[in-house]
């Protein structure tokens, strides 16, 4: 193994988690040394009732690039309780970030899995990095999986890694989860290397995706690029096995959301800010890591059309957008950046006035506590994505709605939409719907917000993260 073991080391590991990202971050301190810091929300709490400590190693990159023989390089990684079980560090340099990661990952496969909104590129210079890489985390997966374990590969960076680990290791139980959409064949046929990663994804046992949309689209498009057979719900791989391909919708931890909501201090911090904001009659709030994806622009069209046409009043309307930033290395991210901030700094222009600011913006991350006031504080929730795999705020929003009042706007290419049905649903392509759904939304009344709003709760806490990690591993263990 070229990686870096911690914890009990070589094939002792019953529980093998692989993601491109390990759970923790690498913050530089001022004296040169490293300190790891827990990635919060997440994979991490989505898995958290799954990592059993002691037999569970993560496998994943630590978020700074390492080049052979730097000794300035994070380390530290071994210290007892760092992660949430043992850590294995796949190093990955420069060039592989920029190749793998921003190139083949985010510029190839992140556009065109979500409707290619973004232009895909289809570099071949990046494409042999990313299958060097994804042999490197098997060749490092193989290495630290006791004989019989489970391996749960996580999303689209490792999609050939399920068929090269099992080249290596026929004994384990495979399974994989793509946390984004897997697009229609009229999409995914576009990509050079289709059959290698439909080849790549056939290695699993199982194969989950967030919609049943998703899981469909895959099996009609490797029943027919590889003249496999289907039989209901599973597919025949090329070496004979089947292999079941199903949909899992991941949730979160809706009692810990419900419960930070409740807490007195969140109470009391939600109205603070409503007062800050000069205790608007409406508050609407947007919650998001800046990506093209996640139709920022939407919303903000909406709302400068409607201050415009009188529809809503700057006066007594405001609307806070949050974002967290979001590789900030990748060209078609920085130009939106600009263009977001271009568009709300004109709606602030024609329609701020010295006495109202109807539109906040934060580019920062905030922590769990102040995004729970936010979450307590609004009136509406707006998240309008042009496709999203789920979209884990609309769920925070309504686990944090313990009155059972406030709306919530959402788009049905949110994977979101399949569960939560009795959300106002858009299409975020029509403006002039997003438009009439949002006042439509701050209109209704008490017993209709009501209703769709314990119905959506009901859904967001009996079905939790705790349920879909489990589910997923009970279905892996008897595929
Ligand atoms: P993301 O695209 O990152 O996830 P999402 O599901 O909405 O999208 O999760 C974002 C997370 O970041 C949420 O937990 C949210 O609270 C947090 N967040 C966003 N902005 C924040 C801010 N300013 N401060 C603090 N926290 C913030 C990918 C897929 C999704 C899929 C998830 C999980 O794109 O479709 O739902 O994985 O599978």
């Amino acid at each position: 193994m070229t990686g870096r073991a911690y914890g009990r080391g070589v094939n002792s590991y019953d529980l093998v988690v692989v993601a491109n990202r390990l759970p923790v971050s690498a913050e530089r301190l001022p004296d040169g040394s490293w300190a790891w810091r827990r990635s919060p929300g997440g994979l991490v709490s989505a898995l958290d009732p799954v990592l059993e400590p002691e037999s569970t190693v993560w496998v994943g990159w630590s978020g700074v690039p390492r080049e052979d023989g730097d000794s300035s390089a994070p380390s530290g990684l071994d210290a007892p309780g760092i992660g949430p079980c043992a850590l294995h560090e796949v190093p990955l340099t420069g060039a592989d970030v920029e190749a793998f990661y921003e190139g083949f990952s985010n510029s190839t496969l992140w556009p065109l899995y979500h409707d290619a909104i973004a232009t895909p590129v289809y570099h071949r210079h990046h494409w042999t990095p990313y299958v060097e890489i994804n042999q490197r985390f098997a060749r490092e997966v193989a290495g630290l999986a006791a004989e019989g374990a489970t391996v749960w590969v996580h999303d689209y960076q490792l999609q050939l890694l399920p068929q090269m680990l099992r080249e290596r290791r026929p004994d384990l139980k495979i399974g994989y989860f793509l946390h984004i959409p897997f697009p229609p064949a009229e999409l995914f046929l576009q990509l050079p290397w289709r059959g290698e990663i439909v080849t790549g994804l056939l290695g699993a046992d199982l194969v989950g995706f967030q919609t049943p949309g998703g899981a469909e689209n895959f099996r009609s498009i490797a029943a027919r690029l590889l003249d496999s057979e289907r039989n209901g719900p599973d597919v025949v791989a090329p070496d004979g096995r089947t292999v079941h391909v199903e949909a899992y919708p991941i949730s979160i931890d809706s009692a810990a959301y419900d419960g930070r909501a409740r807490a007195p201090r969140t109470i009391e911090r939600a109205s603070e800010l409503r007062a800050e904001l000069g205790n608007p009659k409406h508050l609407l709030l947007g919650v998001d890591r800046l990506d093209y994806t996640k139709g920022i622009d939407v919303r903000i069209k909406a709302m400068t059309e409607l201050f415009a046409s009188g529809a809503l009043d700057p006066e007594d309307t405001v609307f806070v957008q949050i974002a967290t930033p979001s590789r900030e290395n990748v060209e078609e991210y920085q130009r939106l950046r600009a263009e977001i901030e271009l568009m709300l700094g004109r709606a602030l222009a024609d329609h701020g006035t010295i006495s109202a600011r109807p539109i906040h913006y934060l580019y920062r991350p905030l922590d769990p506590d102040e995004l729970a006031a936010f979450y307590r504080a609004a009136d509406l929730m707006l998240v309008t994505p042009y496709r999203d795999g789920m979209n884990l705020v609309a769920k925070e929003y309504v686990a944090s709605r313990v009155d059972e009042d406030g709306a919530l706007v959402l788009s049905e290419f949110a994977g979101a939409a399949v569960e939560l049905e009795d959300a106002f649903l858009v299409n975020p392509y029509d403006a002039e719907q997003v438009k009439r759904v949002v006042v439509e939304a701050l209109e209704a009344g008490p017993s209709d917000l009501r209703r769709r709003m314990s119905s959506m709760r009901a859904q967001v806490i009996n079905h939790d993260v705790a349920r879909w990690s489990q589910s997923f591993l009970d279905d892996l263990a008897n595929a």
